[in-house]
C-alpha cells in the first residue's frame, strides 16, 4: 500500500493530493490512508498534510529500501525483487542461502550495514552505516572455470556507475577492487555454487564506501563523498549499479566477453604496471600485460615467460 501511495505522489510531483482521492483510487478508507502516511513518515518520507488540500510529498529519504530502489528502476530482471535490511551479518550469506533454496535470478539482498561483512578468503569487510552493501543472485550459463569473468564484468559495471553518479575518475584494480587515488572505494566478492561442469548460481556481492566517517574504515580505504563534488545519493548509486550490472550481464550473455574486456582495459589501473601478486602461498612478480579471454591476468615474468594468474592480491610496485 505504501508503494501505491508513493506512485500516486510520483504522478502529482510537487502538488497536493486529497486523502479522498487517494482512498478512492486505492479502495480503502481515509483513516487507513492516514495510517500508511504515518508508516511512510516513519520510513523517513517528509509528507505535508493540509486539512483542505490533502497530502504532499516534500522529501524522500536516501535509504536503501525497496520503495526507493524500485522507483523508476530501469532493469528487466535485476532488482525486480529486493530484500532490504537495516542490518545483516552478510548480504552475500543471505543471498547464497536464498539461492540455494530456489530463489530466482535477479533477486537482490541489500543492507544499510553489515555485522560480518566478508572479503575474499575469509577477510573482513568493514561495513558501517553510510555504505552500500548489496548482493545479486545471477545464473549465468557458464562453466565454473569461467566465473572469474563475472567478477570483471561486475567491476566494469560498478566502476562505470561510480564514475557516472559521483563524477570521479574511479579505476579497476585487478581483479575485484575499485580504487580512487590508489585507495579502495569498493570491493566485489563473487561466490558460486556449481556442479561439475555447470554453474548453478553466482552471488555478486558489492560493497561501496559512500559516506561514513573515515575512522570507521581501514587505512587503505576511501569514502566516495570525500572525492566527489556531487551531492551523493546512495539510492541513485545503488540503482545505477543494478542497471549497469544488468546491462553488462546481458551484453556478456549475448556478445561474449570481448567487448567488456576492452572496456575493462580502459578502466584498468593494473595493466602496464610492475606488479607483485600474492596468490595462495606464492608470490609472482612481473609486468601486468593484459587480461586474457578467461579473465586471467597475464604477467611477463623477469625471465621473459608469460604467466596467467586467475586470482590473487596485487601490489603495484613502483
Ligand atoms: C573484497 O575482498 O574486496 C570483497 C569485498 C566485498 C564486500 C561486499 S559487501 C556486500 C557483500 N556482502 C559481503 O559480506 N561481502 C560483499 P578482498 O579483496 O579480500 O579485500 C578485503 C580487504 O579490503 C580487507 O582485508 C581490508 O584490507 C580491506 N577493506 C576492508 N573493509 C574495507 C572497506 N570498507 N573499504 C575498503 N577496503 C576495505
Amino acid at each position: 500500500m505504501e508503494d501505491k501511495i508513493l506512485k500516486i505522489f510520483s504522478r502529482h510531483r510537487d502538488a497536493y493530493v486529497s486523502g479522498e482521492d487517494i482512498s478512492k483510487e486505492l479502495g480503502v478508507s481515509r483513516a487507513s490512508i492516514w495510517k500508511h502516511i504515518e508508516t511512510l513518515r516513519d520510513l523517513g518520507y517528509e509528507i505535508e498534510a493540509s486539512p483542505h488540500l490533502g497530502y504532499k510529498l516534500i522529501a524522500r529519504p536516501d535509504r536503501l529500501i525497496p520503495e526507493e530502489l524500485k522507483d523508476n528502476l530501469k532493469t528487466r530482471f535485476l532488482g525486480k525483487k529486493i530484500l532490504a535490511y537495516e542490518s545483516l551479518d552478510s548480504t552475500n550469506d543471505t543471498a547464497y542461502y536464498l539461492a540455494e533454496n530456489g530463489e530466482k535470478e535477479g533477486t537482490v539482498v541489500i543492507a544499510e550495514q553489515q555485522k560480518k561483512g566478508k572479503g575474499r578468503q575469509g577477510r573482513h569487510w568493514a561495513s558501517p552505516k553510510g555504505g552500500i552493501y548489496l548482493s545479486c543472485i545471477v545464473k549465468p550459463d557458464i562453466e565454473p572455470k569461467e566465473v572469474a569473468k563475472i567478477t570483471l564484468v561486475s567491476a566494469v559495471a560498478v566502476c562505470a556507475s561510480i564514475r557516472e553518479i559521483a563524477n570521479v575518475p574511479a579505476m579497476i584494480k585487478w581483479p575485484n577492487d575499485i580504487i580512487i587515488k590508489k585507495k579502495k572505494v569498493c570491493g566485489i566478492l563473487t561466490e558460486m555454487k556449481a556442479e561439475q561442469d555447470r554453474v548453478d548460481f553466482v552471488i555478486v556481492g558489492i560493497g561501496v564506501n559512500v559516506d561514513m566517517p573515515i575512522k570507521l574504515l581501514p587505512k587503505e580505504a576511501i569514502s566516495l563523498i570525500k572525492e566527489s563534488d556531487n551531492r551523493l545519493s546512495k539510492v541513485d548509486l545503488a540503482k545505477k549499479i543494478l542497471e549497469n550490472l544488468e546491462h553488462y550481464l546481458i551484453l556478456f550473455k549475448e556478445d561474449g566477453f570481448d567487448k567488456i574486456r576492452d572496456e575493462w582495459r580502459h578502466l584498468s589501473t593494473t595493466l602496464g604496471q610492475n606488479v607483485r601478486i600474492y596468490c595462495h602461498d606464492k608470490k609472482i612478480e612481473g609486468q601486468a600485460l593484459d587480461v586474457d579471454e578467461d579473465g586471467a591476468l597475464v604477467v611477463r615474468l623477469e625471465s621473459g615467460f608469460h604467466r596467467r594468474v586467475l586470482s590473487g592480491d596485487v601490489v603495484i610496485a613502483h
